[in-house]
């Protein structure tokens, strides 16, 4: 098209001449469009701009965040072709103060530049539809997860499993998974870099977010909503296990919280030893109190020890310990199922009595 609006300073239509310059200038463009083209892929393909994938739905993004970006790129590359041309053949001379030649509308070109963007953005929209609905439609028969948000920690339950609770999200390879996510505060926002989403956990309701892993590994689970003093400090782990190896933790996981060892089981399930010094358990966490220390302190607190034990776990505000920062235990215990919930209340308060001896 440029040649045409150079020609139009002396228009030979149909010569030879100028059907060779027509055919040095789509050259030259598109060299130009070329190269340009090519430094832009090089800086979008070369760069690894995002975390490697380890889901279904991640990939299924990508395609539709590669699928934009190679569209952006080439009409980028065309737009810079055509500008940069122009830059270099019709730049005006210093001394040249003559008007421009009077051009009108190019209807040709008006349809063509609306029905190409018109075909992009609809491919694009489509395109993202159909990802939107196979990253939300999920099997009848899957694993089902609930995440509980809360300043500032995660807590994970498989109701499937036998109630089984954990601070890190344990999933399978290559099966889908439905989080349920609940938020016991604020609003707290779910996020594995790697598996490509985001979910809100609001306070009241309960959102969903599928996920198939296709990749082995452990990944960091992140709040991506700033939720208070400890958001930076809010994470954990999901680690993707092969199948064989997610149904044995839960098995043994599902034994641990309804044999004999009960107590401890739970105890370790839900990472009171990362805070927590109990003997019997082998935990040496200090940013909570000693809880070997639970007799004297029931007594300190005037409660008998079993009542004082499991109002400390299901409302930890309802007395803090002297010394000890509040809203640092978290809230989630008093979700746990009353079987664990009384296992743990047994373990402390026994184990701790034989402690104390
Ligand atoms: C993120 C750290 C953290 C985790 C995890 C944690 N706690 Fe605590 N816990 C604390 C802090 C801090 C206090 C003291 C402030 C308070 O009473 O709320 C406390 C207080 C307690 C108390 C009262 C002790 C006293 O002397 O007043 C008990 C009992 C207790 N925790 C049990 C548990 C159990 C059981 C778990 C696991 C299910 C657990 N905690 C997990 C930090 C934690
Ligand atoms: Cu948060």
């Amino acid at each position: 098209m440029p040649a045409r609006t150079r020609g139009s300073g002396a228009r030979a239509g149909g010569s030879v001449v100028s059907a060779q310059v027509r055919r040095g200038s789509l050259f030259q463009l598109i060299a130009i469009g070329t190269l340009i083209g090519g430094a832009v892929s090089a800086v979008a393909l070369l760069i690894p701009w995002l975390p490697p994938s380890a889901s279904k739905e991640r990939d299924r993004i990508d395609f539709v965040f590669w699928f934009t970006t190679g569209i952006c790129i080439a009409i980028f590359a065309v737009v810079a072709a055509v500008s940069v041309y122009s830059f270099m053949k019709f730049r005006a001379r210093p001394d040249d103060d003559s008007d421009g030649p009077p051009i009108h509308g190019h209807t040709g070109l008006e349809i063509f530049w609306t029905a190409v963007p018109t075909v992009l953005v609809t491919a694009i929209a489509i395109v993202s539809a159909v990802v939107l609905s196979r990253n939300t439609s999920i099997p009848k028969n899957h694993l089902t997860v609930e995440v509980t948000a809360q300043q500032f920690a995660w807590s994970f339950r498989y109701p499937g499993q036998g109630d089984v609770t954990s601070t890190q999200l344990r999933l399978p390879l290559n099966e889908p998974v439905e989080l349920e996510l609940h938020a016991l505060d604020v609003i707290h926002s779910f996020w594995v870099p790697e598996f490509g989403q985001k979910q809100d956990a609001v306070p009241g309701i309960t959102t969903h977010l599928k996920i198939t892993p296709s990749k082995l590994g452990t990944f960091p689970v992140i709040c991506t909503e700033l939720c208070g003093l400890g958001h930076a400090l809010m994470r954990s782990q999901a680690i993707v296990m092969d199948p064989k190896g997610f149904k044995k933790w839960a098995a043994d996981a599902k034994k641990g919280i309804s044999g004999a060892g009960a107590g401890k089981a739970v105890y370790d399930n839900n990472g009171c030893g990362s805070c927590h010094t109990f003997t019997p358990a082998g935990s040496k966490g200090t940013v909570g109190p000693d809880l070997d220390k639970l007799p004297a302190e029931a007594k300190q607190a005037g409660k008998p020890l079993a009542e004082f034990t499991r109002e400390s776990i299901v409302n930890p505000d309802a007395f803090i310990q002297r010394g000890y920062p509040p809203n640092v235990m978290p809230k989630t215990f008093g979700t746990l199922p009353k079987s664990q919930l009384d296992a743990l209340v047994q373990y402390l308060t026994q184990s701790g009595k034989k402690g104390a001896k």
